[in-house]
Formats: structure tokens, C-alpha cells, sequence
């Protein structure tokens, strides 16, 4: 295990007022997205978008990393410079998604599981080759009344600790990514009650492979109501809630915590983080690590067209710029 290299990761990933860009959606999900736009989907489409993400200038301002899916860490910009490279030398800590996507879980029929540690030590080391220094694995969770299972629970965080273990002996910092989905109808407390097991045994599984918690980063979601829920919580709540839950079963030990979006609006997805670093102190940084909230306007706004790129990203640089000053709690509403 290379411990020098962990923990200089670690300290690039958590500068101050920074965070992540999770551009790492797979082919299926950046051609869902492109559909939205009426884009075809081809290598050179999504070149181009993550061309257009990655040249936008001033981003290494607000984000530290950006999380890619493999064949964007193979490609290139324009001017032939390697993606990893381009990042890299903006300062900007090139990662990679490595699970290979959810797959129907034979143990809990109705639930998913996660697929991709077969081969995963060689995929890291060439990862690691192409310029990777940390990696990235999601596993999903529905919440009903029955839901998430006690298998489930246990499967997923067992793939997460193995995954968490292969990426630190090879010198990769792990984003763990327990998402408990905002899909369905749930309560908050619902949510905050599914949240609290799931972390309980991602955490007791880390401990039991071994995994060092100062060097990782977790990605979990908030504790928030379904979006077909009939009550939605306030931006208080939600921030009180998840703050309580992760006090509960998140090690102080853990450097960092870089939430998903998982389909929250933009601005509230900034107002969560935003008000989660007014709150009582916490033990670790509290950052995001977005997709949907930090590119969606970006993304509508570019439409595939040549002549949209800088406006695009100045779309992308104002989410960046609004969810770092969430990091640091001074983010205002009427700076929308
Ligand atoms: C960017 O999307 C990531 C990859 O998704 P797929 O494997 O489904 O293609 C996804 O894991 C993402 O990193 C997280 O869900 C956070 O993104 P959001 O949009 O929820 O902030």
C-alpha cells in the first residue's frame, strides 16, 4: 500500500471551497441524458461535451476532482492532450469510475446489486497507468416499507469494503457511494432510518476488510423524502437529519464526505450542503460530489451545439462556483 500517495490524494481532493465533478456516467445514462437534448450519442458526442466540461476555464477554482467513466479516460482533447493530462495539469485530480453498473440481485430478487470486481486489481493498475488517482463504485438502495433488504444491505456493503481494500493496496483512494434512492414515496424518516443501517454496515464491513477510513471519501446521499412523497421536508430538515445520521456511523476518521445529488433540484442541492456547513460542527469536510446538479443547466444550455460551448460553462462554472461557497456555509439564495 502506498501510503504517501493516499494521503496526497486525499489532501489535493479536500482543498478548501473544493469539490467533485461526477462526470463518470456510462454510455446507457450520458445517452439518456443527450436524448434530453435530442443528441445522438456517439464517441465524438460525448467527447466533445466532456471536452467542453473539462476546458472550462476557472473550474480548478471550485473543483478538485472530476470522477470519469473509462473511455473518457482514454480520450482526448481537441489539441490531442490526453483528458487525465489536461486535468492533471490543471490540478485537477483525474478519477474513474470502476463498478461495471448495477445488476438484479439473485438474493434479493426485487433489489440491485453491483457488478465489476472480477479483474478489478488489473483494471486499476491500468487505470492507474492512464493517470487515475482515485476511483469510484455506487451501490443503490430502494426504500419501501420492506425495503432495503437485510440481505441487500449486507451484500452491498460487503462489494463496497472489497472494492474499498483492492483500490488502497494499489495507492487509489476509494469513493465509497451508498445511495439510498430518492425514487418512491417514502417519508424522511423513512429515508433517515434505511440511511442509518446501510452506514452501519458499510462501515462495520470497511472495518472488517481492513479498510484505512482516513483515506477514503464517501459519497452517500441525504436523508430526504421520496420525490412522490406528499410532504417534503424543509432545507433545515434534510440538513439536520443527515447531519444527525452520519454523526451516528460515520467515523471522525473519515476525511471527507462528498454528497450526490441524486436528483435534487440545483439550487436545492446547494441550499442542503449550504446549510449542513452552518450547522454544528463536524468532524469532516462536507463537500459535494455532484452530477446532475452541477451539469444539467450546462448540458440544456449547450444542446449540442458548437456555438453554445461558452455559455455552457459559464453555466457549469456558476454551479461550481455557488456549491463552493456552499462548502464553506456562505452561499446566498439571491446569488442565483
Ligand atoms: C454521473 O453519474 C454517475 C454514473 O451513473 P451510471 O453508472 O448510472 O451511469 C453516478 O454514479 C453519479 O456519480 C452519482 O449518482 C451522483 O450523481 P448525481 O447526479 O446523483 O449527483
Amino acid at each position: 500500500m502506498n501510503i504517501e500517495q493516499l494521503q496526497s490524494t486525499i489532501k489535493a481532493i479536500t482543498a478548501s471551497g473544493k469539490g467533485i465533478l461526477a462526470a463518470d456516467e456510462s454510455t446507457g445514462t450520458i445517452t439518456k441524458r443527450f436524448k434530453s437534448i435530442n443528441l445522438e450519442s456517439t464517441e465524438e458526442s460525448r467527447r466533445a461535451y466532456r471536452d467542453l466540461l473539462f476546458t472550462t476555464v476557472d473550474l480548478e477554482k471550485y473543483v478538485s476532482g472530476i470522477i470519469l467513466f473509462e473511455e473518457t479516460l482514454k480520450q482526448q482533447a481537441l489539441d490531442g492532450t490526453p483528458f487525465p493530462k489536461l486535468l492533471a495539469d490543471r490540478g485537477i485530480v483525474p478519477g474513474i469510475k470502476v463498478d461495471k453498473g448495477l445488476i438484479a440481485n439473485e438474493s434479493a430478487p426485487e433489489e440491485k446489486t453491483t457488478q465489476g470486481l472480477d479483474g478489478l486489481p488489473e483494471r486499476l493498475a491500468e487505470y492507474k497507468a492512464l493517470g487515475a488517482r482515485f476511483a469510484k463504485w455506487r451501490v443503490v438502495y430502494n426504500v419501501t416499507d420492506t425495503f432495503p433488504s437485510r440481505i441487500a444491505i449486507h451484500i452491498n456493503a460487503e462489494q463496497l469494503a472489497r472494492y474499498a481494500a483492492i483500490c488502497q493496496s494499489q495507492g487509489i483512494v476509494p469513493i465509497v457511494e451508498p445511495e439510498v434512492l430518492m425514487d418512491g414515496d417514502h417519508s424522511i424518516e423513512q429515508c433517515a432510518v434505511a440511511t442509518e443501517h446501510v452506514l452501519d454496515h458499510v462501515f462495520d464491513s470497511l472495518a472488517k476488510h481492513h479498510v484505512i477510513s482516513e483515506y477514503i471519501i464517501l459519497k452517500p446521499s441525504m436523508v430526504i423524502a421520496g420525490k412522490d412523497h406528499n410532504k417534503q421536508a424543509s432545507i433545515e430538515q434534510v440538513a439536520e437529519e443527515t447531519i444527525k445520521i452520519l454523526k451516528r456511523k460515520v467515523p471522525a476518521a473519515v476525511p471527507t464526505i462528498n454528497f450526490l445529488s441524486g436528483g435534487q433540484s440545483n439550487e436545492a442541492a446547494t441550499q442542503h450542503l449550504n446549510t449542513m456547513n452552518q450547522l454544528s460542527n463536524t468532524p469532516w469536510n462536507l463537500s459535494f460530489s455532484y452530477g446532475r446538479a452541477l451539469q444539467s443547466s450546462a448540458l440544456k444550455t449547450w444542446g449540442g451545439q458548437k456555438e453554445n460551448v461558452k455559455a455552457a460553462q459559464q453555466q457549469l462554472l456558476k454551479r461550481a462556483q455557488l456549491n463552493s461557497l456552499a462548502t464553506l456555509g456562505k452561499y446566498e439564495e439571491n446569488m442565483e
